[in-house]
């Protein structure tokens, strides 16, 4: 046997052992190569499998905790959710089918996209089973038109969709947006909260997170092109004068430390072949978001 080259296994980290197996973790990766409603470069179905691939080559040990983490929580990583023939809907329903179960089994569940659009399944699966929740996006584009290209469910019109289930909309980051949404977020200060991207730079926006979110359920929805694309340029619709990676943590932390985030996507990668820098730097993210949702239910 030993003639034969060894290889990490092609699971979110590259665990082994119990700490890999389902019963054994406490974190669940749920890859969603799903891509249908894309309005511009393709590619965020090939997403989830980058991400995993790279994550095997992130270092576990997370200086800021002082420890190898993932073996203390454990990671499951399930098989890919095949998209579903049938359209947008018919797969909201079923992500939303599949992701109920993992969240029902008491596992802090983890999407990697994949499209925006897979996001509307895990906030049904949240509403099911955890009743009130707040959104909070990180993204260039608000999400909240009522439709786009004929579908309500586009990856366009995603925030609006998990906003009809009445859950408050806390963005970050949006610097690409349309009258409809303007308009939308004027209508709706109490529940629709969007920190444009000169204001994250300006600060001062996280007491006010932390103000909204205290003792509330968080879902959290990462789209790398929230990210300055000179951090990530591997997306399809990337946008100049995006957040840094200090910003995007900082909102997290925050999260993490004022309220419980029972669920937490990550969602766009388009991988650009031969430049694997955007797919390691979103492994990284998803590790340390993990590691201080984590941390937080733990402690
Ligand atoms: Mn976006």
């Amino acid at each position: 046997m030993s003639h034969y080259e060894y290889a990490t296994p092609e699971n979110f980290l590259g665990l082994e052992g119990e700490c890999a197996t389902y019963d054994g973790a406490q974190v669940v990766v749920l890859p969603i190569p799903y891509e249908a409603t894309v309005s511009f470069g393709q590619g965020a179905r090939s997403g989830p499998r980058a991400i995993i691939h790279a994550s095997r080559q992130v270092e576990l040990y997370d200086r800021e905790f002082d420890c190898e983490m993932a073996y203390d929580y454990g990671v499951h990583t399930l098989p890919a959710l095949a998209p579903h023939a049938a359209g947008p809907e018919a797969m909201v329903d079923a992500i939303r089918a599949c992701a109920r179960e993992h969240l029902a089994a008491g596992k802090m569940l983890v999407g990697l996209g994949g499209e925006h659009s897979i996001s509307s399944g895990f906030a049904r699966a949240i509403h099911d089973i955890h009743g009130d929740f707040v959104l909070v996006q990180i993204d260039a584009h608000s999400d909240l038109r009522d439709s786009y290209d004929g579908s309500p469910y586009s990856h366009a019109s995603v925030a609006r969709r998990i906003a009809d289930l009445g859950a408050p909309i806390l963005q970050f980051g949006i610097r690409s947006i349309c009258l409809e949404e303007m308009d939308y977020i004027r209508a709706t200060p109490d529940t629709t909260r969007v920190w444009f991207n000169e204001e994250v730079h300006a600060g001062g926006h996280l007491a006010e997170l932390s103000a909204r979110i205290t003792g509330k359920k968080v879902f959290l929805t990462i789209d790398v092109d929230g990210f300055d694309p000179s951090i990530i340029p591997a997306t399809g619709t990337p946008e100049p004068h995006g957040l840094t990676w200090v910003q995007v943590l900082d909102i997290v932390k925050t999260v993490c430390r004022n309220s419980t985030v029972v669920a937490f996507d990550c969602v766009e990668l388009a991988p650009i072949p031969g430049m694997h820098a955007s797919e390691f730097i979103t492994a990284k993210l998803v590790y340390k978001v993990i590691n201080h949702i984590m941390h937080q239910r733990t402690a």
